[in-house]
């Protein structure tokens, strides 16, 4: 017999098997002649879930007795990914439930493969808030993450006839065993309305802010388990409920359905996920979005700290909030009007504790993604918190005329209204008013934060600006996704590299091993071959583990150039043409990733790939020797899969334009060699890989900015470079479009007169460095040698480096050890 620790925390074979049968009995309510597959993983994950739930209740009560210093992650999306088989890595318990299920007659992989992933997010910015809550817990930080919990994620890719086709993301609809619902931890969130003000009996001014709506926010909260630690943290997200006071006086005056429109219209706030990253529409549902899950998370911290405090003095040393881009930048106006109106603080002081609570990483320098939201909107949604932007840009501006005066130009740039056109609010400019850090996510993206987009605010508060370059998880997408790889690592250098991945180092002396180098070959092999094996069933496209795999895996945006990446498909393509017989490296051109659903550019690039697939898949010529694959619905899991087989990882966005790539550290973290631009991250990751295990090309921000400067004239580099006029020629006369000379033409003219993203510019530098990738895979031991390399100078790019860097240089927080823990 267990005791009831042990039925609830116990590891071994014997408990795991007992506590999995007690999951399906009690909580799946099931027999098991009768159980499914689904079943067997619901059982196994409540199984799971408990173990964290002890290392939780763990570290909250020692958070709650020390009164620790905490950190709030406030973001829109947590793209999470699957959660079992990470959980289980985290807790060390993989093999023992292994084997507890084979015992019992189950596969575990079957049953990891009947998890719906939680999409809850677009893309990077999404992914990286989940890398940092796995290395938060890791690393003992106490943390809490905030967020909304989308009843519809990211939506579902298909491909039909080569289209991408959108499908609701329906990932509640069997159940989700990893959160846990909180009724009890509910708020009221307001909209609409007016504000009153009126001088009460003592003479002081008070204001009122009389919402003509009201919504709640309920909890759902999910563990977040560190890795070989008994730390874990939580991740609370807000459902949105309708309320029942507000139902109540609608049914009082006999408007049933009125009452129930209500209901619906309130639920809605946290329906979807909005899918277009990087470019705005400024929906009115959007932003109620985003002051809903604010206003439930700061209430929420107020409530928190209330436990243990009188009075909200203090409250900037117990918690700190990082905003995730400026999605959650309404919190600086919301938290102001919880302490004046709610909490009867002075301006002064509230102000004072809201400048330090806040800081703000800004996550993209693209001008359509920096949010703005109409002044007669936001008036017209939150009038309260409108009265208090219009303040903290008065005094705000006061200051700037004190400190330059007679510049207005400088004061109209520094507001946080917009006044040219329709007047709007700049929330890059509330969020930096309002915090006490701003930080990028690459050196070079802060830099050109600090020179350009945010220049006059760094000239008013230098002190306030730093950089935090990107991490991820080494667990996730090297121990999970790889377990190969990370076998063979661990049995050359022990397995201190996960918590500390700066340990990959010690493979160093291993890239000149020949014996090493042949074992690294072997797991590459092999993972291709089980990446050629999910390629044949999700596209019926065979491809050859032998062959190069070239991995263009994210979002689609024509600042990502996945038509570059084509561009240089199509001129080996003409190559073999011209002549059949030419030696070129095999390769395989895998793309993955979804285009918002209303980008028609991006959704041709997606056709343009298929049609050419197509075509250079089926050409005698060819004969096997290119490949184009579209792997349909990337997500966490596919990612998972994709990752451990590249050999290149196309990282080739317009130098300026991404603010770091993190796909590009999963792809290097794993062995693949970069083909890059110097943009984003790609620079320190060539800065610490080595520039001979790199493969740069194309303008660098300066030269794309004279070219710019100079007048560009995308024509004449066709004109004039006989390749690119007949890869355009083509593109146009229906060889890929089955005779139809329409399809491709606006992405054809497009390249042709604008060209925003200097595609043709690099193409010619693009492809001459494709040249020597081709040959450089030709020598294999060189090549493993670099792969090797690329691994062991990877560890700078654990997002354990990323949090510590937070810890120390923004945050000021410490971990904490959860004491009691037997
Ligand atoms: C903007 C919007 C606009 C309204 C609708 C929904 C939505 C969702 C997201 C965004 C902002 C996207 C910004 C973003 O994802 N930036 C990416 O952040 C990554 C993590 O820092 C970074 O690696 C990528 O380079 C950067 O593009």
């Amino acid at each position: 017999t267990f005791t009831s620790n042990e039925i609830h925390g116990g590891t071994s074979t014997e408990v795991l098997k007992r506590s999995f049968l007690d999951n399906l009995s009690y909580r799946q309510a099931k027999f098991p002649a009768v159980a499914t597959t689904y079943d067997h993983y619901m059982a196994l994950a409540y199984t799971v879930r408990d173990r964290i739930m002890q290392h939780w209740l763990q570290s909250a009560s020692t958070y709650y007795e020390q009164s620790v210093r905490s950190l709030c992650y406030l973001s829109a999306e947590f793209l999470l990914g699957p959660h079992l088989g990470n959980n289980l890595v985290n807790l060390g318990m993989e093999s023992e439930t292994r084997q507890a299920m084979l015992e019992l007659g189950l596969d575990l992989d079957r049953l990891l493969a009947e998890e719906e992933e939680p999409g809850l997010g677009n893309g990077g910015l999404g992914r990286l808030a989940a890398c940092y809550l796995d290395s938060l817990a890791s690393l003992q930080i106490p943390a809490i993450g905030y967020g909304i919990r989308y009843e519809f994620g990211i939506f579902d890719q298909e491909l039909k006839d080569g289209w991408q086709v959108e499908r609701t993301d329906k990932w509640l609809r069997y159940g989700n065993p990893w959160e846990v619902a909180r009724p009890e931890i509910t708020f009221t969130v307001g909209f609409g309305g007016s504000v009153r003000e009126q001088v009460d009996s003592a003479g002081n001014y008070q204001v009122e802010w009389v919402p003509d709506r009201h919504v709640m926010g309920m909890a759902y909260d999910t563990l977040i388990g560190g890795y070989g630690v008994p730390t874990a943290n939580l991740l609370r997200l807000w459902q949105a409920q309708a309320s029942e006071s507000f139902d109540f006086q609608l049914f009082n005056v006999g408007d049933y359905q009125g009452a129930v429109l209500e209901k619906i219209a309130s639920e809605n706030i946290s329906k979807v996920l909005y899918p277009n990253d990087e470019a705005l529409q400024g929906k009115v549902l959007r932003l109620q979005q985003q002051y809903f899950f604010t206003s439930c998370a700061l209430q929420d911290m107020i409530r928190i700290y209330l436990q243990r405090s009188s009075q909200l003095g203090n409250l900037h040393e117990k918690f700190t909030v990082q905003l995730n881009d400026t999605h959650p930048a309404i919190g600086v106006a919301e938290l102001m009007r919880l302490l004046i109106d709610q909490h009867a603080m002075p301006w002064e002081l509230a102000w004072e504790i809201t400048r330090r609570t806040f800081a703000y990483t800004n996550h993209t320098l693209l001008p359509e993604a920096l949010e703005r939201w109409s002044v007669e909107l936001l008036g017209r949604l939150l009038p309260r918190h409108l009265q208090i932007i219009l303040e903290i840009n008065r005094r705000h501006l006061e200051g700037v005329r004190k400190r330059y005066p007679g510049d207005e130009e400088r004061a109209s740039r520094l507001s946080l209204i917009e006044e040219q056109g329709s007047r709007a609010v700049r929330m890059a400019h509330l969020a930096c008013v309002g915090s006490y850090s701003i930080n990028g996510v690459a050196e070079l993206h802060s830099r050109l934060l600090r020179d350009e987009v945010l220049r006059d605010f760094h000239d008013l508060t230098p002190e306030k600006f730093h950089n935090v370059t990107n991490g991820v998880t080494p667990r996730r997408f090297m121990l999970l996704a790889n377990p190969r790889l990370s076998a063979l690592i661990t049995h050359a250098i022990g397995d201190g590299w996960i918590r500390d991945l700066d340990q990959l180092h010690r493979l160093e002396p291993l890239a000149d091993d020949a014996a090493f180098r042949a074992e690294w070959r072997v797991v590459k092999r092999a993972v291709k071959e089980d990446l050629a094996e999910k390629v044949q069933q999700r596209t019926g496209i065979s491809v050859d583990p032998e062959s190069l795999f070239d991995v263009q895996v994210k979002r689609f945006h024509e600042y990502k150039r996945q038509h570059l990446n084509l561009l240089h498909i199509l001129s080996l393509y003409f190559q073999i043409k011209d002549n059949p017989a030419a030696d070129v490296t095999p390769r395989t051109f895998l793309f993955a990733g979804k285009a918002a659903p209303g980008y028609q550019m991006a959704k041709l690039i997606i056709k343009l790939i298929n049609s050419v697939g197509e075509v250079v898949n089926g050409d005698s010529d060819v004969n096997g020797r290119l490949r184009v694959a579209f792997f349909p619905d990337f997500n966490v899991k596919n990612g998972q899969w994709i990752y451990p087989a590249a050999d290149l990882s196309e990282q080739i966005s317009t130098a300026g334009k991404e603010a770091s790539g993190t796909g590009n550290m999963k792809l290097s973290m794993n062995g693949a060699l970069t083909i890059g631009t110097l943009d984003g991250a790609n620079i320190e990751i060539r800065d610490h890989v080595g520039p001979e295990n790199f493969f740069c090309f194309g303008m660098t921000v300066e030269e794309v900015a004279s070219l710019q400067a100079a007048g560009y004239d995308p024509g004449s580099l066709v004109r004039d470079n006989a390749d690119l006029s007949r890869i355009m020629h083509r593109l146009s006369d229906g060889t890929f479009s089955r005779g139809d000379t329409e399809l491709f033409r606006p992405l054809v003219e497009n390249l042709q007169y604008h060209d925003p993203f200097f595609v043709l510019a690099d193409f010619s530098s693009y492809v001459e460095r494709q040249r020597e990738v081709s040959a450089a895979f030709q020598d294999r031991e060189v090549w493993t040698q670099k792969s090797i390399l690329n691994v062991a100078r990877m560890g700078h790019f654990s997002s354990d480096r990323s949090i510590r860097d937070y810890c120390r240089e923004i945050w000021q927080i410490d971990a904490i050890q959860p004491n009691g823990f037997n």
